[in-house]
């Protein structure tokens, strides 16, 4: 792991904490010392020529050039190299991130509904479904656009900025957008991936240490885009238990006293309103939209 260690500090990138992470670190990894002796390999090369086909020693120009076959078997040595790594370790490593995918009961299901300029989760309650999600419901109360007449949505969770998963547990996030294209990314989970307003787009990650990890928006989505930043928490299946429980009772007081909200009263785009005095206060984690 001592190498490994070595090119994530290189590279500036946080300590693997996920259970898939330590083959994207393997591939970083090799693909840098392949390309380090290519660059050694080239300038060697770049520097014997100047110096053995100098002006002085060659004054007039061979039009037979090159005879020797070297050149020719490096070449054919560096395309089957990229091609193995390509074929043997690339492809088959990113297949296994997208075709094999934990069962859902065994996983965690959470949508990621992502919008300028920041991230809000949208977890199942104790029920474990999800309930209905439409544009028309959206409004600065109801940032994801649940159905309040939807039964299935009534213990839904969401929440801004903020999440926590247990340790040891996949996690299968769904990602979409409200607004354009960004992308969810947690690189100490060595995962990430685009949300795209109308798609749904699952990735999935194990985390194997309890800890607070940083959240980025790895695509250019506007002005506030380098503030769009949220957390990970890792907790153990205690206090994750915990936090489900207390994010279940702000969620069950809101939905209790709040009032039917009527379709198109309030737009994503629309002027902060006032907080209705009911409702739970925000984690403190939720970026302002000015970014
Ligand atoms: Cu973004």
């Amino acid at each position: 792991m001592n190498s490994l260690a070595l090119i994530n500090e290189f590279l500036g990138q946080p300590p693997n904490a996920s259970a898939h992470g330590y083959q994207i670190d393997h591939i970083l990894e090799f693909c840098h010392w392949f390309m380090a002796a290519l660059f050694i390999g080239w300038s060697t090369f770049f520097i014997f020529v100047l110096i053995r086909f100098r002006k002085r020693r060659q004054p007039a120009a061979d039009h037979a050039g090159v005879r020797s076959p070297i050149s020719t078997h490096l070449e054919f040595s560096v395309v089957l190299i990229e091609a193995v790594l390509l074929v043997g370790f690339a492809i088959p490593l990113w297949a296994k991130r997208v075709n094999q995918f934990p069962p859902g009961k065994e996983g965690l299901v959470v949508h990621v509904v992502a919008q300028q300029f920041s991230f809000n989760y949208h977890l199942p309650g104790p029920d474990g479904q999800f309930g209905r999600r439409d544009v028309s419901f959206v409004s600065n109360s109801n940032p994801v656009g649940l159905d309040p007449n939807d039964p299935a949505g009534k213990d839904d969770i969401v929440t801004t900025g903020e999440l926590h998963v247990p340790v040891d547990r996949p996690v299968i996030a769904e990602l979409s957008s409200k607004d354009v294209i960004h992308d969810y990314f947690v690189p100490a989970m060595r995962i990430g991936g685009d949300a795209i307003p109308g798609s749904l787009i699952p990735i999935w990650f194990t985390p194997i240490k309890t800890g607070t990890y940083e959240v980025i928006c790895a695509q250019l989505c506007g002005l506030g885009h380098s503030g769009m930043k949220g957390t990970l928490v890792v907790d153990t299946p205690q206090d994750y238990q915990a936090w489900l429980k207390e994010r279940a009772e702000l969620a069950g007081g809101a939905q209790g006293a709040a009032p039917s909200p009527s379709p198109g009263a309030a737009q994503p785009g629309a002027p902060q309103q006032p907080q209705p005095q009911n409702k739970p206060p925000q984690p403190a984690a939720s970026p302002s939209p000015s970014g």
